[in-house]
């Protein structure tokens, strides 16, 4: 299977993050890539298809703002990461925001994704990733791989957040609906619920999102992938969330993936992007699954029994020395 990355992905190297009321180190680290090409690789550069498809799910003046957004970081004479600290929470007005600390914020959902020096030129860069590998699928691959980073499913049209800043997944997906594919399917399989990815496609029926993940009232993103979320207007019922307790073993994930798979089966998709995230893996450092490794062959042989194209879309995976085996297990699963 072919496998794509951008060689600016990995500049992108925030320092620290902010929860359980500290500074952390910064989980999402540059080494993750290696770890995965060592294990993958050398895999192939991206092809730049510009900007025009991160438009097609994203707010202009978010991207505007990400852009620009560590320069005028530094032009207001700060040091380091950039980060808010204040979020609107209650409305979000298209107020005429002057400070880099207000509009920071505002496209903002917690306080775990800075923006560095890097930041801009590997998101541009892991969105070519994704849309280099749905090129090859739309070209006659069956399957293709893009090794993004950072990640991109809690990234929403208008927001970052948990270590996300453009929705990869969603940049290939409306990127194949522009060429034709117009039935998608979604599946995030990825600990953390993908709230960017389902508020993307919430009101679109064309799209399936079915995610599984850890039961947000005890993880993050706390706020989405609660089980009556099913999506609304057009998209009514194609959001599936099936959140799972933390301790999870293979035993009890896989009724949930089939039922996933169902569901993704009845939507007759002409086309599927995987949101794999290795961080159900048993010795992830920030979260609370037990998957090993050969699960992952198992997963990936039950998504393509599906027989339908697949672009498989690298989001979370933590346990960095393990990581590139646990994604080589996953590729392999798919045949
Ligand atoms: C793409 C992705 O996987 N993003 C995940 C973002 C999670 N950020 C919040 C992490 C909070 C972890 N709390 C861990 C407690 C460990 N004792
Ligand atoms: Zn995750």
């Amino acid at each position: 299977m072919r496998v794509f990355s951008d060689p600016a992905q990995a500049e992108h190297a925030p320092t620290r993050e902010l929860h359980n009321g500290g500074w952390m180190d910064y989980a999402e680290v540059p080494a993750r890539l290696n770890s995965v090409l060592d294990a993958c690789g050398p895999g192939e550069p991206a092809r730049d298809f510009g900007i025009e498809p991160i438009l097609a799910a994203h707010d202009p003046a978010y991207v505007a703002f990400l852009r620009d957004a560590y320069r005028q970081w530094r032009a207001a004479g700060r040091e380091g990461d950039a980060m808010g600290y204040v979020f609107p929470i209650v409305a979000r007005r298209k107020l005429e925001l002057e400070r880099i600390d207000a509009k920071i914020g505002a496209y903002s959902t917690d306080a775990s994704t800075p923006i560095a020096a890097g930041t801009w030129d590997a998101a541009y860069g892991a969105a070519q990733s994704a849309l280099t590998g749905m090129d090859a699928v739309l070209t006659g691959d069956r399957a293709a791989f893009a090794l993004c980073r950072p990640p991109g499913h809690h990234a929403g049209a208008d927001y970052m957040g948990g270590y996300c800043y453009l929705n990869n997944a969603a940049v290939a997906a409306r990127a194949a609906q522009a060429r034709g594919a117009s039935r998608v399917a979604i599946v995030d399989v990825d600990y953390h619920h993908g709230n960017g990815t389902q508020d993307i496609f919430y009101d679109d029926g064309e799209v399936l999102f079915a995610s599984i993940h850890a039961d947000p009232k005890t993880d993050f993103p706390f706020y989405w992938g609660h089980a009556d979320e099913r999506g609304a207007g057009a998209g009514e019922g194609a959001t599936l969330n099936l959140p799972l307790p933390q301790g999870t073993e293979w035993s009890g994930y896989a009724p949930a993936l089939e039922k996933a798979l169902a569901t993704v089966r009845a939507h007759g998709p002409d086309l599927l992007v995987i949101s794999y995230g290795a961080d159900t893996f048993a010795g992830d450092p920030i979260s609370q699954f037990r998957l090993h490794r050969d699960d992952y062959t198992a997963m990936a042989g039950m998504i393509a029994a599906l027989g339908v194209p697949t672009l498989i879309v690298m989001e979370g995976g933590y346990a960095v020395d393990a990581l590139g085996s646990n994604v080589a297990a996953f590729l392999a699963g798919l045949g």
